[in-house]
């Protein structure tokens, strides 16, 4: 039997790239999914941006799985099917694969379609035995994932014990915390689906509530990775929709909003301007935003009741010394 992971997103919001550019730009505010940062440009950059000395979450959140990936293995067991949500370079899941008793099978899903195939290579190659089914796909729209493929291994000739998913990266932060939890439920849907021996449960990375400074510096770094991150949204919306944005005419904009906890990311216009794109016109006045991209932080008190909300009702959580980043495990009841 498939298994799927049921969309979050309503039928009526499973729009195009186009139909969210012209309804985004056309709306008051202007603003952009973020999804659409992660073309082939997109995904190097972000790459790029985890090596930043200012960008902490990456770090933290490695070292936090090579103290802990013995542990949290243990408490996933053997046999796991492990589907990993915007999996990017896959640099973390290798951690986690080192340590798992005989692994199902590894299902990475991302957005960006090449960069996922070149990571998923590049863990096949690594782990020869283990069955590695890259899915190309939006995960807030739900996808099937392929039965694992019968093979001569003995333990892969059971169903999966149990199934597990990844969602490292603090991705969870890009969302509301509505939209987090409607994620977060139909995970606990998918990874609760019967057939399989036990329940299994959620791996997840999120990031935590920190003074304003470091989250600015780590949104908007000296270099500028972050700032050509953001702005290559322009440059993807005027080769894939003949858009005629003047990236000179924009500027990269980072901002920490505590009340709902979040890094609030912007693209600012400098000047008075008029830009076309999928066949419409937006005028923008000097100083106008794009809201692009939201980052939650969490405390662990807020991940924990989220998870709880989703029906997920044991959690064990890691962190490092400076509570700069969160790696919880999130199970359901046996
Ligand atoms: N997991 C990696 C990458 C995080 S960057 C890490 O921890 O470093 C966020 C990743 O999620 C990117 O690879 C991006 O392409 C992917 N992504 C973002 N929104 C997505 C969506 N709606 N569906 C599928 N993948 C998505
Ligand atoms: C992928 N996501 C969790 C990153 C974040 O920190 O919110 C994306 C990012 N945006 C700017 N820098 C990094």
């Amino acid at each position: 039997m498939a298994r799927e992971l049921p969309a979050i997103a309503p039928q009526s919001e499973e729009r195009s790239f186009a139909e969210d550019v012209v309804l985004g730009l056309s709306s008051e505010p202007k603003k952009l999914p973020c999804k659409y940062f992660y073309d082939a440009r997109g995904s190097a950059l972000f790459d790029r941006i985890t090596e930043l000395d200012e960008y902490y979450p990456t770090r933290t959140e490695l070292a936090l799985m090579r103290a802990h990936a013995p542990a949290i293995a243990a408490k996933i067991g053997a046999g796991a099917l492990v589907v990993e949500l915007g999996s990017g370079s896959s640099v973390k899941t290798r951690l986690l694969l080192d340590e798992l008793e005989l692994p199902t099978g590894y299902v990475p899903v991302d957005i960006s379609a090449e960069h996922l195939r070149s990571a998923a290579s590049s863990i096949a190659a690594d782990y020869p035995g283990l069955e590695v089914t890259p899915v190309a796909a939006d995960f807030t729209r739900g996808f099937a994932i392929p039965k694992p493929r019968p093979s001569t291994r003995p333990s892969n000739k059971q169903p999966p014990a149990r199934c597990v998913v990844y969602f490292p990266g603090s991705t969870i932060g890009n969302f509301t915390r509505a939209r987090a939890l409607e994620l977060l439920s139909a995970i606990a849907a998918f990874v609760g689906a019967d057939g399989d021996e036990r329940p299994g449960g959620l791996l997840l990375g999120f990031d935590l509530v920190k003074p304003a400074d470091m989250l600015v510096r780590a949104y908007d770094d000296a270099q500028g990775v972050t700032s050509a991150f953001n702005l290559n949204l322009l440059t993807r919306i005027n080769r894939e929709l003949d858009g005629d944005f003047e990236l000179d005419g924009f500027e990269h904009r980072a901002v920490w909003e505590p009340g709902p906890a979040r890094m609030e990311i912007f693209i600012r216009s400098t000047r008075d301007q008029l830009v076309h794109a999928a066949g419409h016109s937006y005028r923008f006045a000097a100083g106008e935003d794009i809201l692009t991209e939201y980052s939650h932080k969490y405390t662990l008190d807020s991940i924990r009741a989220l998870a709880r909300e989703a029906g997920f009702e044991r959690s064990t959580i890691w962190t490092d010394p400076d509570e700069l980043f969160g790696v919880g495990l999130f199970q359901l009841a046996d």
